[in-house]
């Protein structure tokens, strides 16, 4: 079952049909902690959908919070290791790869986050840029993962590289973040065999592409839920996106009009565009 956020409200697809959730907001839905239970009802309730097309579909989010954990793939902590050599940051990120406690990182709210065919940005003052293509879990009130959708955490690594007390600045600034294009609203963990791909065209020519599969990543989700939610509430609910696995080489960085393909099967393709 998939769940969009549209400008005309709400939208359930299943079984290729849609529902339409008339006056029920994504607030509503996300601070459920029987969301997948909720919807299945509704929609056994509902008559779908004929002759319909999904308005322009928006982020997924309104008041929620979004989390991103780091560090959780070997290529990640390779990466990071190798951008911070400079600044003898290299050693945090391999004993925090290993460490019990996983870093996680606050990253965006709903004005900073586009949804699909929206905007992202590169920093201003940062001079490389990549996207982070990232499996990213919708989580309820009380630490239910109810479903999963695509991330972008816009990343500045020369900012993140120069000291590692600049996350904040190389994470969290206008567009930095892209969530959907909708919520897969699931019980049940994604297989591990499940693949992340990222495509970054430019002038349309593959500039660069990748995959890495969930079983690379090194921490188990509802564990990162667990530290999440350690003294931390979400009234609303929120998003942990899980960190990346796929970095393209150092000699790449991001340009404007390059066009971000992120595509988890079980969920679609999350598409957009570096302002
Ligand atoms: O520690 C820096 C952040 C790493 C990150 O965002 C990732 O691994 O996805
Ligand atoms: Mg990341």
């Amino acid at each position: 079952m998939k769940l969009y956020r549209t400008e005309a409200g709400c939208v359930v697809e299943e079984s290729s049909q849609y529902y339409k959730l008339d006056g029920i907001t994504i607030d509503f839905l996300l601070a459920r902690e029987d969301l997948p239970e909720y919807l299945s009802e509704m929609i056994a309730q509902s008559t779908a959908q004929t002759g319909f097309h999904l308005p322009r579909i928006l982020a997924p989010l309104s008041h929620q919070e979004v989390w991103a954990a780091g560090v959780t793939y070997y290529r990640s902590r390779g990466a990071r290791m190798e951008e911070s050599k400079d600044a003898g940051g290299g050693n945090f990120y391999d004993r925090v790869y290993s460490a019990e406690r996983p870093e996680l990182f606050f990253k965006s709210t709903a004005s900073r986050t586009v949804g699909p065919g929206g905007k992202v940005r590169i920093r201003r003052d940062a001079h490389w840029s990549v996207p982070e293509p990232e499996l990213t879990l919708v989580i309820s009130p009380k630490g239910r993962i109810n479903g999963y959708t695509i991330g972008n955490d816009m990343s500045s690594r020369d900012i993140e590289g120069e000291n590692p007390l600049y996350l904040p600045q190389a994470k969290v600034y206008d567009g930095s973040c892209a969530l959907g294009p909708c919520i897969l609203v699931s019980e049940g963990p994604l297989p591990h065999s499940t693949e992340i791909t990222l495509e970054i065209d430019r002038n349309n020519r593959v500039e660069f592409s990748g995959s890495v599969a969930l079983t690379e990543l090194k921490r188990d989700p509802k564990t990162l839920v667990e530290y999440l939610l350690r003294d931390n509430s979400f009234p609303s609910g929120c998003f942990l996106m899980t960190g990346t696995g796929i970095v393209p080489p150092s000699s790449f960085t991001l340009a404007h009009g390059d066009r971000i393909r992120i595509t988890i099967p079980p969920i679609g393709t999350l598409e957009n565009e570096v302002a």
